[in-house]
């Protein structure tokens, strides 16, 4: 079997850390989160991937190439436009054989999913397989009616209140070619997409068999910036020590810890794993980094510096006397001395945060900044909870940052 992953799309929702990366490259404990698709596929003998590319490709293809060094072969097509997840798969069309795999390449999910559908695929004569999971607030979702594990509607994103259950779409599916002639003949729906949910009602009511299968596996749809942290938080949990760099006399090391070649952690420092430290990163001396932390390539980390649940991304400094927690940092920042953030609210409430112009509650008690590439901080800054600073902005000395910042501007008292 061969498969598709689509990965074209701009994530705008994951804005400003989408400005600079497309949203399936963004790294996460230590590898681009659609790698973690692409080894579950190869965990699952499926060895042959087609990549719908589009927003910032060549990112895409610079760090794949042709798959080789993942063992797998690896090829792409560029979507013209991004119309939507229909149009998207369409792409693949003169790709794949009878039967095939598609998934959303922005999804993180447990590697023996893909093993228990294709499985389950094997059993049933069915046109197409998808999976299904069960959530608490379906209306993000594309949502499903079933009866006998068979899908008789599927409704996109309903109001709160009018979904018809709970179970909703994890964008994994198993397809027959089908799909292809529902999809030539899907409209756009009122988002102004070429929606997959619309070909596969299509298929529906062409009586074609529609079978849903509901999972209790680990699934993430990593749409907004918060949900970064969260898979952080997942994949974390799955590392096992492994010590490549040098651990210096006077550091104190509790739980699992992932140190790569070049890097070293200095006297003083007390780390509460799980954490992840990536190639020649400097951490320490006297800094306290507690669970659920991510460092990319080459990040220092200094004196008096207290770093919680957070991703650090290759070459950004965090030096001294700053805290950060619950917050995603992009590449190439520099966090001046005093850098604080606020990742908790006096009232105790979930944080809210602005995408798209809309208050958005992040579900999250403990959340706090998230700052784009090459963000400059000054000494003694504030970031309130779930502010957002886009690339190439500078936040001045003493500011206390209470509103999203754009790219390239600069803040001061
Ligand atoms: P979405 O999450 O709906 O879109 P997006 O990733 O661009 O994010 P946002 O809504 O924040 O702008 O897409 C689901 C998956 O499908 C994702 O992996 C991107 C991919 N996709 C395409 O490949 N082509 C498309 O035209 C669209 C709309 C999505």
């Amino acid at each position: 079997m061969k498969a598709i992953i689509l990965s074209a799309g701009e994530g705008t929702r994951m804005r400003p850390l989408t400005l600079t990366k497309p949203k399936t490259m963004l790294p996460v404990a230590g590898k681009p989160i659609i790698q973690y698709n692409i080894e579950a596929l190869k965990d699952s003998g499926i060895t042959d991937i087609l990549l719908i590319v589009k927003y910032k490709e060549e990112m895409v293809k610079d760090y794949f190439k042709d798959g080789n060094d993942f063992g797998v072969n690896i090829s792409y097509k560029t979507q013209e436009e991004l119309v939507g997840t229909a149009n998207a798969i369409g792409y693949g069309q003169d790709f794949v054989d009878d039967t095939f795999i598609v998934l959303n390449g922005d999804i993180i999910l447990d590697n023996e999913l893909l093993t228990d559908i294709i499985k389950e695929y094997s059993k049933f004569k069915v046109d197409t397989l998808m999976v299904l999971t069960e959530v608490e607030n379906p209306s993000n979702f594309g949502v499903v009616e079933i009866e006998n594990d068979l899908i008789k509607n599927i409704v996109e994103k309903p109001k709160k209140g009018e979904a018809p259950s709970n179970l909703v779409n994890t964008g994994i599916y198993i397809f027959n070619r089908d799909i292809f002639s529902k999809i030539a003949k899907t409209n756009k729906s009122s988002r102004g997409e070429y929606e997959i949910t619309d070909s596969l009602s299509m298929q529906i009511q062409d009586n074609k068999v529609v079978r849903g299968f509901k999972t209790d596996k680990k699934w993430i749809d990593v749409g907004r910036p918060w949900e970064l942290i969260e898979i952080n938080e997942l994949l974390l949990s799955r590392i096992k020590t492994n010590i490549k760099g040098k651990i210096e006399n006077g550091a104190h090391i509790h739980g699992e810890i992932f140190l790569d070649e070049g890097s070293i952690i200095r006297s003083g420092v007390y780390i509460e794993g799980s954490v992840y430290i990536g190639k020649n990163c400097d951490i320490g001396p006297n800094c306290y980094i507690r669970g659920n932390s991510y460092f990319g390539d080459n990040v220092n980390v200094g004196n008096a510096v207290e770093i919680k649940n957070s991703l650090i991304m290759e070459n950004t400094n965090i030096n001294h006397l700053s805290y950060v927690g619950d917050s995603v940092i992009g590449s190439n920042c520099n966090i001046a001395a005093g850098t604080n953030v606020a990742n908790l609210r006096f009232d105790n409430d979930t944080v809210k945060t602005t995408i798209k112009n809309q208050k958005i509650d992040s579900g999250r008690r403990k959340f706090g900044t998230i700052l784009g590439d090459s963000v400059q901080t000054g000494i003694n800054s504030s970031f309130s909870p779930g502010v957002k600073v886009g690339h190439n902005s500078s936040i001045g000395s003493d500011v206390l940052l209470y509103n999203d910042v754009d790219h390239n501007k600069v803040v001061l008292v």
